[in-house]
């Protein structure tokens, strides 16, 4: 793999260039009539906003060629012929000209977003942005047989966040005639191809002998898991699709098993590590054929030689579950800088086994944990026990859920909450702990101890082929919470890690705390930012977006990550954490 040459340019224009595609107009167009058209719902073409040309809409020649209702502005309108009505109709509708929209969307899940189009041509095509994001693809008009004949065409299941936003109707390929746009919930699944959970009881799940149900205090997916620790002992996940994550157990009495797919071995995979952590993935799949698979897990029997390993008298490998398609999630720790307590919390309680080590406790009432985050679901990992309490769930300020957490017996690391899915974007988790409980329950508690941040996309580890670390690391740290279990971590000025990939957006996935420094970051080889990844205690970042470049041009891209050996003066070293990478297409 050949690495660019950095060039240490510090120049702000380099850098904007890059986001060019991002940078707001500086004047935004306004509502046609002082309001924007609230979503769901259906609007008038010929109702664009006001703004004029390049600012509300661009059209290829100066002009209203129609002369109807806006004969002041440059986009062609005629009456409607269109047997469903709607006044009048935008036409001569060329490649490059778009119509901007204020829109209003009253929630955050998905629409049908549809075009009320005539056209005698079978190449015509659009797409429709939001905020600048092309959220449709390009659609295309078919043939209607006559200008007169209109007919809806459009883009089903597309996830939108609530509030007010510009949308964009931008013509791909002319010409067509454009009457009405509708805007309306869907009733079918989003366009983000979604993941399925298959649990260790399902009848594509086969255990050999050797196998037990685990019994012990974990809250595992699905309430239960399959756990085994005798060599030669093996199961099955026969699944269809191009990609798999098999979730299991990975912690201090966690042994070595080998995976192999369609008969082929894969992997040896050594789950091992300092803390428990369950329903985590441990071993994933990508890019293989689209078709149907059997993956096969055979336990070892062996594990880690670690001198904490070795004080364990287990090697145990857990079944827990098997998601397909692999999606990325960030298991993100209570003690997060993203995070913002409100009341009384207990920080860092290590009593039990919990994710990471540590957990957050309250007891209530009215305590808060909010948690902003970028993805299409989350999952919030607390606790159940007898002394739990009742806690209620927010997403963006609307209750989800009340969660009532007692349990008869005490259930670390449990999946207490899963939100529906979420358009595509930015939302806020907050958790309050109510005071209330169960009549059965002694107590009141409401833990976070992680959450996961579910993502479209790829995740690539550390440890894939596609980075490529130049200069001192050292490879393969078990001592956090990784993203699959390991980091790669060096000091050392001048060391490297360069990961090549294809897409429009890439995330840096890394670790901030008391011990981190200071890291350069360049994209295809130009400088973009100096990030200080030092954060002070008790907070703590793990599988934490360090840095993240949006709306890059569709292709080859590098992201480059320069260690500087240099630290803020409070922290500890000057460590920089290559954990994983993620990638949107
Ligand atoms: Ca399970
Ligand atoms: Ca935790
Ligand atoms: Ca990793």
């Amino acid at each position: 793999m050949s690495k660019p040459a950095l060039v240490r340019s510090r120049s702000v224009l380099a850098s904007l260039a890059l986001f060019a595609g991002f940078t707001a107009s500086a004047s935004a167009s306004t509502p046609f009539t002082g309001t924007p058209f609230t979503i769901p719902g259906t609007f008038e073409a010929e109702d664009f906003d006001r703004g004029g040309e390049g600012v509300a809409y661009h059209d290829n020649v100066p002009g209203n060629a129609g002369g109807q209702y806006r004969p002041n502005e440059d986009v062609d309108i005629i009456v409607s012929s269109d047997s469903a009505g709607g006044g009048f109709v935008v036409n001569n509708f060329e490649t490059g000209e778009w119509l901007n929209y204020t829109v209003n969307v009253q929630t955050a899940t998905n629409y049908d977003i549809e075009l009320r189009v005539s056209s005698q041509f079978s190449t015509s095509a659009f797409h429709v942005e939001i905020d600048g994001q092309n959220v449709t693809g390009s659609v295309v008009v078919p043939n209607t047989g006559n200008w007169n004949t209109f007919q809806w065409v459009g883009k089903q299941g597309v996830a939108l966040p609530a509030g007010q936003h510009a949308l964009k109707v931008f013509a791909d390929q002319q010409y067509f005639n454009l009457n009405s746009v509708r805007v309306l919930q869907s009733t079918t699944q989003s366009t983000t191809q979604s993941t399925t959970r298959y649990e260790e009881t399902d009848p594509s799940v086969s255990f050999g002998p050797g196998w037990i149900q685990d019994y012990g205090l974990f809250g595992w997916s699905g309430g239960f898991a399959m756990e085994s620790q005798t060599a030669g002992a093996q199961a099955t996940f026969t699944f269809t699709g191009t990609s798999v994550a098999w979730l299991g157990m990975r912690g201090p009495d966690s042994g070595i098993a080998r995976v192999s797919i369609d008969g082929v071995f894969v992997s040896q995979i050594d789950m091992f590590a300092r803390s428990y952590e369950v329903h985590v993935p441990v071993f994933v799949a990508k890019d293989l054929a689209n078709g149907s698979h059997t993956l096969t897990i055979t336990v070892t029997g062996l594990k880690n030689t670690d001198s904490q390993a070795v004080t364990s008298p287990f090697a145990v490998v857990v079944v827990d579950a098997f998601d397909v398609p692999t999606h990325v999630v960030s298991h993100i720790q209570d003690t997060d800088p993203d995070w913002s307590y409100a009341g009384n919390w207990t920080f860092d309680d290590t009593t039990r086994s919990w994710s990471g080590w540590m957990t957050s406790i309250s007891s209530g009432p009215g305590a808060q944990a909010s948690l902003p985050f970028n993805g299409t679901s989350v999952s919030w990992i607390g606790y159940r026990g007898p002394d739990a309490g009742i806690a209620q769930v927010f997403i963006d300020g609307n209750l989800a859920s009340t969660v009532d957490l007692y349990f008869s017996v005490a259930r670390e690391q449990p999946i207490v909450f899963t939100s529906a899915q979420l358009a595509d974007g930015n939302h806020t988790i907050t958790i309050v702990a109510t005071g209330t409980k169960n009549p059965a329950s002694s107590g009141t508690l409401v833990m976070v101890d992680a959450i996961d941040v579910n993502r479209p996309g790829t995740r690539f580890e550390e440890t894939e082929p596609a980075v490529s670390f130049s200069g001192s690391w050292v490879q393969g740290n078990l001592n956090r919470a990784w993203s699959l279990g390991t980091a790669a971590e060096t000091g050392v000025a001048g060391a490297t890690a360069t990961f090549t990939f294809t897409g429009t957006e890439v995330s840096w996935i890394g670790c901030r705390k008391l011990s981190t420094g200071i890291a350069d970051v360049y994209v295809d080889g130009v400088f973009q930012t100096e990030i200080d990844t030092f954060q002070a205690p008790p907070i703590e970042a793990y599988q934490h977006t360090i840095f993240k470049a949006t709306g890059l041009a569709n292709g080859s891209h590098t992201l480059t990550i320069v260690v500087t050996g240099r630290a803020n003066p409070a922290a500890f070293n000057n460590l920089i954490v290559i954990d994983a990478f993620d990638v949107r297409p």
